[in-house]
């Protein structure tokens, strides 16, 4: 079976016209690192109906390596994110999620996955690329934590596989709306997410 790097990105949300998440993935999609061929798929901003198609691409797949990607309009460089937490709220997004929700991700599952990617040596390719990176503690309690949690329990048993979760920046375009917000380009995003992809393949 050809080996498979698993890469998510989003559908817009909260009104916007495009997910950079998206715009990043999609790029990638049938590109090869270290061997193994990428497989870009876009995830709806609901948690239930993203947590369901990503455990099941990670069993019909059974990917080498899995990185999400999502947006966190705001933050100013590429994010890392370190931890996924067992919590998904849904309140603020009642246009996507049809109700106000704050549940488990998964009931009895553990209450927390810690990224599984080599976080270090990402922030300082990226760094030394001149592409603005940072790590992050928390992937949030929406749909982004939900999905590189999912991730990381549907690979519980299968610990030597790369996982996490890249958060990205608002785009150019989207600063004209977010005046006072930081922004990059979606060149400079797929930039960096192209470095981070080379270092997680030397672990593959
Ligand atoms: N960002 C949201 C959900 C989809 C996305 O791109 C988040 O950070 O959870």
């Amino acid at each position: 079976m050809e080996r498979r790097i698993l890469l998510t990105g989003f559908a817009p949300f909260g009104g916007a016209r495009v997910n950079p998440s998206w715009e990043v993935a999609r790029r990638f999609d049938g590109r090869e690192f270290g061997g193994a061929t990428v497989a870009a798929i876009r995830l709806p901003v609901v948690c239930r109906r993203a947590s369901r198609i990503v455990a099941e691409a990670i069993t019909a797949l059974r990917p080498a390596a899995v990185i999400g990607l999502g947006q966190a309009g705001g933050r100013p460089a590429l994010s890392i994110e370190k931890v996924a937490i067992n919590l998904a709220d849904e309140r603020a997004a009642r246009e996507n999620a049809g109700g106000v929700r704050v549940r488990p991700v998964t009931a009895g599952a553990p209450d927390a996955y810690f990224a599984r990617l080599p976080i270090d040596a990402i922030a300082l390719a990226l760094r030394r690329h001149g592409i603005p990176a940072e790590q992050s503690l928390s992937a949030g309690i929406y749909v982004c934590n939900t999905v590189m949690y999912t991730a990381l329990h549907t690979l519980r048993r299968r610990p030597r596989v790369p996982c996490g979760f890249i958060h990205l920046p608002y785009t150019a375009a989207q600063a004209a709306s977010h005046r006072a917000a930081a922004s990059m380009t979606v060149e400079l995003m797929a930039a960096g997410v192209e470095t981070a992809l080379g270092v997680i393949a030397r672990k593959i």
